[in-house]
């Protein structure tokens, strides 16, 4: 299945002025530039704060980061910052990462009592050394930057462990909910890619377990030149076929997103043989023209497109 690629007024415009001028361009030699965000998930209000940042002229490192923001804001999603659901010892603990068009990247793992993870990831990326920061080490530095210190364990995650610990059997569960670790990319007006993603991983993890959201190449990655892609979904099974740089090289071979996405699924499913029932990974991807494409293993995976032509939740085609 093959998206279309919307048709941008600066087409129109840029096919009226060369026809004027006797030099009539193919379509395919015009870049598509943003703006343009895609994100995992049924996210309308993340797509739509990003989609604000764009459309003021603002770059894709900033909505990717505001969009994310959004949810890791609000308690009621169970899988990302604020109310995420907790490991087994009760601890909410937050993994993100952010790439901007320049290739340069910062990650936080194992980041405890501090909501904006993916601020905290651009900080790292942008004031230190380093791509990555953990623990202790990542909540120090984000004190120092200023970020507030703040319980992350709501009454509603808080009920929902407790009721667990009655059995404590660890199952992560398809599609648990319809929105969920949110991956976002994004273009803006000067046809820049950047792209983020934030979690608190699985509900009931070991303590100090670490999926592919904050892991370069595994949960994101960004190729300014060619596209990129983020992925949601059990982590162990994402961070094995490194399926976000997979799908970026695939891109850079001649394939569109959504035949990327397709072939990195079933990367994943062939490896995985009949365990691949058990489980669910979702990728999406966006590639410089502003095609975009998304596919997972199994049904109920959405992408929540913002572009010239509105806000949109799409259900994404699948494996199963
Ligand atoms: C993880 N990929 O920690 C994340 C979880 C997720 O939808 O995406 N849930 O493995």
């Amino acid at each position: 299945m093959t998206f279309s690629i919307p048709f941008h007024p600066r087409l129109i415009v840029l096919s009226l002025l060369s026809t004027l001028l006797g030099c009539q361009p193919k379509v395919e030699e015009v870049a598509f530039k943003g703006p343009i965000v895609i994100g995992t998930w049924n996210v309308p209000e993340a797509t739509t704060e990003a989609y604000k940042a764009l459309s003021s002229g603002g770059t894709a490192i900033d909505a990717v980061e505001a969009g994310c923001r959004l949810e890791e804001a609000n308690e009621k999603g169970q899988s990302i910052g604020k109310g995420g659901l907790p490991d087994r010892d009760g601890e909410v603990t937050l993994d993100a990462c952010i790439m901007d068009s320049h290739g340069n990247s910062g990650a936080v793992v194992y980041l405890k009592g501090i909501v904006h993870a993916v601020s905290v990831a651009r900080k790292v990326m942008e004031e230190t050394p380093h791509v990555m920061l953990a623990g202790e080490g990542a909540k120090r530095f984000a004190i120092e930057q200023g970020f507030p210190v703040e319980n992350l364990l709501t009454e509603k995650s808080k009920a929902d462990w407790e009721k667990w610990k009655e059995t404590s059997l660890y199952k992560p569960i398809i599609n648990i909910e319809n929105h969920d670790t949110i991956g976002m990319l994004a273009m803006d007006e000067n046809g820049d890619l950047s792209g983020a993603c934030t979690t608190s991983g699985l509900a009931y993890k070991m303590a100090g377990r670490i999926g592919d959201s904050p892991i370069i190449g595994a949960g994101l990655y960004v190729d300014n030149k060619v596209g990129a892609a983020t992925a949601t979904g059990l982590g162990e099974e994402i961070v094995k076929n490194v399926g976000s740089f997979l799908i970026v090289e695939l891109m850079r071979q001649g394939k569109s997103p959504q035949e990327a996405c397709e072939i990195a699924v079933q990367r994943i499913v062939d490896r995985a043989g009949d365990k691949a029932k058990d489980f669910q990974v979702g990728f999406i991807a966006l590639n410089k023209k502003g095609e975009y494409g998304s596919y997972s293993i199994h049904k109920g995976f959405s992408i929540t497109k913002h572009d010239t032509s509105g806000n949109e939740n799409i259900p994404s085609p699948s494996y199963n």
